[in-house]
């Protein structure tokens, strides 16, 4: 049996960040949660920093780290989505607010402090949300790009183009300037791009069987997608709310369960009509070395076994 994998998740949750969250700490054999910083992104700081210690909580794990980053993108104004995940990001449950406090450390420094404290190649990191945070940190602290293990991220999108615009993706359009440093900061590069993610739907049968484990989690999740879900129905006609942000946390766990390509990624960071976009050269056209694995397809039906299981573990 190996170590369980080091990881900090870096969000802006967001029902699919929070169960994106109870996945990896649902599965603690296999994830070690160091920590967890939040962004801004669907919702203001305030917001999400909030709503991961209630997603903690949820879990019943009040002793996980949760810490405030950055509470605007590096050079724009801050655009949220309040139009996909409600007034408080975490719109469908009621939930108790949290007991546990916010870590008194700055987000971005607790994600340099922990890359230079760990052993090179151990940490993992799992943004869920723009790059705010994570740019921030590889700026301050250039040496820790080549000490993280690798970057699994949820963002971007390539064949599925844009969800916030017709060409970019929400994670990537809030903050490109940092995305654009993280996809070139040489540290190994997972993506978990909309083309993936627009696979793993909760339709019916699978909401149901969230909530059919009758637990508070289980219960806590059907709801947070059934409000989750009125967005994509109206704007794709979909059979129902894409999980995005848990493509990144099952990846840990099963990553036989997705197929990409090794390829070039640039963020269009100056575009007239494309800002935001991920450029992803999957074709390998450019000449440009590759600098991360694009996913494109998802085995749903294995990813909602094991997402359905691990809840239940809650
Ligand atoms: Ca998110």
């Amino acid at each position: 049996m190996t170590a369980p994998r080091r990881i900090i998740i870096d969000t802006d949750p967001g029902q699919d960040d929070a169960v994106a969250i109870l996945l990896a700490l649902a599965s603690p054999e296999e994830i070690d949660v160091l920590g967890i910083t939040a962004v801004a992104g669907n919702v203001p700081l305030p917001l999400t920093e909030r709503n991961a210690r209630i997603v903690c909580e949820l879990a019943g794990r009040p002793d996980i780290r949760v810490f405030a980053g950055c509470d605007a993108p590096l050079k724009r104004k801050l655009v949220t989505a309040e139009h996909v995940h409600g007034k408080t990001g975490l719109d469908g449950p009621v939930l108790p607010m949290p007991g546990m406090p916010l870590q008194a450390v700055h987000g971005v420094d607790f994600i340099v402090e922990t890359l230079r404290a760990e052993p090179p190649g151990t940490v993992t990191l799992c943004p869920l949300g723009p790059l705010t945070n994570v740019a921030a940190a590889l700026t301050r602290a250039p040496d820790i790009a080549g000490r993280i293990r690798e970057i699994v991220l949820m963002g971007g999108a390539y064949f599925e183009v844009g969800n916030i615009t017709p060409a970019a993706e929400f994670n990537i359009y809030v903050d490109p300037e940092a995305a654009d440093i993280v996809f070139k900061c040489g540290a190994p590069i997972t993506v978990m791009p909309l083309d993936v993610t627009h696979q793993a739907l909760v339709t019916k049968p699978r909401n149901d069987a969230f909530r059919a484990l009758g637990t508070p989690v289980g219960v806590a999740v059907a709801e947070m997608t059934d409000f989750f879900e009125r967005f994509d129905r109206e704007k794709y006609g979909s059979a129902g709310a894409p999980l995005h942000d848990p493509c990144v946390t099952a990846y840990l766990l099963r990553p036989d369960l997705f197929a990409g390509r090794h390829v070039n990624v640039e963020i269009e960071t100056e575009g007239r009509l494309t800002t935001g976009m991920t450029v992803a050269d999957w074709w390998r056209v450019s000449g440009r070395a590759p600098n991360a694995t694009f996913m494109g397809r998802l085995d749903a039906d294995g990813f909602f076994e094991l997402l359905t299981e691990r809840l239940g573990r809650l």
